[in-house]
């Protein structure tokens, strides 16, 4: 049924691989107050490098945004005030870092880390869709919203050292962010072909287990 939006069939059709992605064990642990605080500290580190090397794979998304005919200057805008954020999310990371007396310089990027900074890598150059890569932004950025407005749910018992953090991407106005992403998915795939389609679908699935794997490693089951 061509009235269903193309990212609602993906969640139907893959709705075991996302909810492998968005109520992994250690999510559940944070939520249930549960948390081994060296899987958290040993996130962290992870997650700072993984952020560094989002920000050129965002800039390459505002790239195409700015060059494909389909978009218009409201993807732009979103997209641009995305990267402003991550100036202010490595910034947390660094503070959060000095918390927790986790040495930012000298952290060894783990396997499922580097994997997963050259899918990025992979997604920036010019041959890539712009519908391709949005559906990878939107992926990236829906798992962590959906993952921890989970921890904020009614009945959670988070650490109160972990609020925040679960704030910071179960906060309401990031689910808004994450939304308008899936707005602009949609609305690209609407009027893609069926192999850029194709595509975009093999793209989402790949970030919904890069992401199981970073948080498996982040347990440290790797
Ligand atoms: C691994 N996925 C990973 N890290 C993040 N910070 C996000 C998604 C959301 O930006």
């Amino acid at each position: 049924d061509s009235n269903i939006p193309v990212t609602e069939t993906w969640l139907r059709k893959h709705r075991l691989q996302y909810t492998g992605a968005t109520r992994h064990p250690f999510i559940l642990s944070i939520r249930d107050g549960s948390v081994d605080f060296s899987s958290f500290k040993r996130w962290l580190g992870q997650d700072y490098i993984f952020v560094r090397s989002f920000v050129p794979f965002v800039a390459s998304v505002l790239m195409k945004s700015c060059k494909d005919e389909s978009s218009d200057d409201d993807d732009m805008e979103l997209i641009l005030g995305g990267i402003a954020s991550l100036k202010d999310e490595i910034n947390w990371f660094k503070q959060q870092a000095s918390k927790y007396h986790v040495s930012l310089t000298s952290i060894i990027p783990q396997n499922a880390n580097i994997k997963y900074c050259r899918f990025l890598e992979s997604l920036t150059g010019s041959e890539v869709e712009y519908a391709v890569a949005i559906t990878a932004l939107w992926a990236i950025e829906v798992v962590y919203q959906d993952s921890f407005a989970h921890c904020l749910e009614e009945g959670s018992r988070v650490p109160h050292e972990l609020q925040e953090t679960c704030e910071r991407w179960g906060n309401e106005g990031f689910g808004e962010f994450c939304r308008s992403l899936r707005g602009i998915v949609d609305r690209c795939l609407q009027k893609a072909s069926p192999e850029v389609i194709s595509k975009a679908e093999v793209c989402f699935l790949s970030v919904v287990e890069h992401e199981v794997e970073f948080w498996n490693m982040s347990v440290g089951d790797v």
